[in-house]
């Protein structure tokens, strides 16, 4: 699983990527500083599941900090995108190739008003629903683009040959994370036929290209930067005006507070309303602290951690699973250290052969460590399920 962190230049999407992952990425407040893609570890947060019995988990990725459990998925931070991106601008086509790989977006959306759409300084309030509107159609295009590079020839051949719509496009769009489902379920939700694809009005291409895009990269709205003086004015704004889940967050906040933490000034947990004190700070440190911790009090946090489970676990449904013994530990004492993010609708079997493909090929049954119950192949896995596989 990838999930992109998209948005216009200079709304801060190195210092979420930073922010989540601690990798080293280039911040700087002119647009394109980042001009390759970076990939990184970023986390989800969830019980951890040997707090349960009384244990603390030992994670072979990802770490464990005051009960909670960060378990690892790919972050992408990419180079910003502006108008006609879809055409080459900016830094244009190769780097929208960077997004294909991905499962969903983080759009970073810049709550202050204070640079332009190209992510310059102004002196307006440039309303960041401009923003969100003008990467919207960049992706649409990018999707129409690949549809139209073919579509003529593609959907005679189609006609001609009866050959099947749904792969041809799922084909068409390899590369894309597009399944051949996902083209079935856009046809039915927008009452196109793909048999008479051929005779499709140029509206209709459009509105088949934009519900495809909306089903195969959907996207969670990180509105950033909402310690800026217009950032509340602009957040109802946003949230009056737009459908996405859309989450008000401080990265350059989070970025400051998992600094401290790593050098041992405080006890961060991210995800958490505030931090404890841990070593001497000096005045300098300490008003920096404060004013971060006046923004997270407003806030109820940095918002980051909350975008990054919202993302994962809710736009993706992806469910996270222990794989586990009966005593919790592996044959090296550790407690249970694998934690896997499954795909929604996942069964016991699929967790099995996630494991391992002898695992699930002499799959027996699976226990519920919590509840000391059998499950069958079938068993639809619940978010935080540990899990015994019993095996032949
Ligand atoms: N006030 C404020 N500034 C931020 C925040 N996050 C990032 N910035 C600043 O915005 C500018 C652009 O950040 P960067 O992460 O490089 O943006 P990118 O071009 O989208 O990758 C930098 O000066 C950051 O310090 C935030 O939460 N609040
Ligand atoms: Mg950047």
């Amino acid at each position: 699983m990838l999930i992109g962190l998209v948005g216009r230049p200079n709304s801060g999407k190195s210092t979420f990527f930073k922010a989540a992952t601690m990798a080293d990425v280039l911040i700087a407040n002119y647009p394109f500083a980042t001009i390759k893609a970076n990939h990184a570890m970023a986390y989800v947060r969830i019980k951890d599941l040997a707090a349960e019995f009384g244990k603390v988990s030992n994670p072979r990725e990802g770490y464990v900090k005051s009960g909670w459990r960060f378990v690892p998925f790919e972050l992408m931070d990419v180079a910003g995108l502006v108008e006609g991106a879809s055409e080459g601008k900016g830094l244009g086509n190769e780097f929208l190739n960077d997004l294909s790989g991905a499962d969903a977006f983080i759009h970073v959306v810049d709550l202050s008003g204070e640079f332009d759409s190209e992510g310059k300084q102004t002196s307006e309030n440039c309303y960041p629903g401009d923003d969100l509107e003008m990467i919207e159609n960049e992706l649409d295009k990018w999707y129409l683009g690949i549809l139209k590079k073919t579509w003529d020839k593609f959907s005679r051949t189609l006609e001609v040959q009866k050959k099947n719509f749904a792969q041809a496009v799922a084909v068409q769009f390899s590369g894309l994370k597009v399944s051949e489902d996902d083209v079935k379920s856009v046809l039915l939700k927008s009452g196109l036929n793909g048999e008479t694809a051929g005779k499709w009005g140029e509206d209709d291409v459009k509105k088949f290209a934009t519900a495809l895009r909306k089903m195969t990269k959907p996207m969670i709205i990180a509105a950033n930067k909402v310690d800026r003086p217009n950032s509340k004015d602009n957040l109802a704004r946003l949230k009056k005006e737009f459908d996405y889940p859309i989450i008000s967050c401080f990265a350059e906040g989070e970025l400051a507070l998992k600094e401290a933490d790593k050098h041992g000034l405080i006890d961060y947990v991210s995800g958490e309303n505030g931090y404890e004190v841990k070593g001497k700070l000096s005045g300098e440190q300490s008003k920096a602290l404060d004013n971060v911790k006046k923004v997270m009090d407003e806030n109820n946090g940095t918002g980051i951690q909350e975008v990054l489970n919202k993302a994962v676990f809710e736009l993706l449904g992806y469910l996270a699973i222990y794989p586990a013994g009966a005593k919790l530990v592996d044959s090296k004492g550790n407690v249970l250290p694998d934690c896997f993010l499954m795909p929604p609708g996942s069964t016991a079997l699929d967790f099995a052969y996630r494991l391992h493909t002898d695992i699930g090929k002499g799959f027996v049954k699976a226990v519920d460590i919590k509840t000391g119950r059998a499950v069958g192949k079938d068993y639809k896995l619940k978010q935080g399920d540990g899990l015994e596989i019993l095996t032949r």
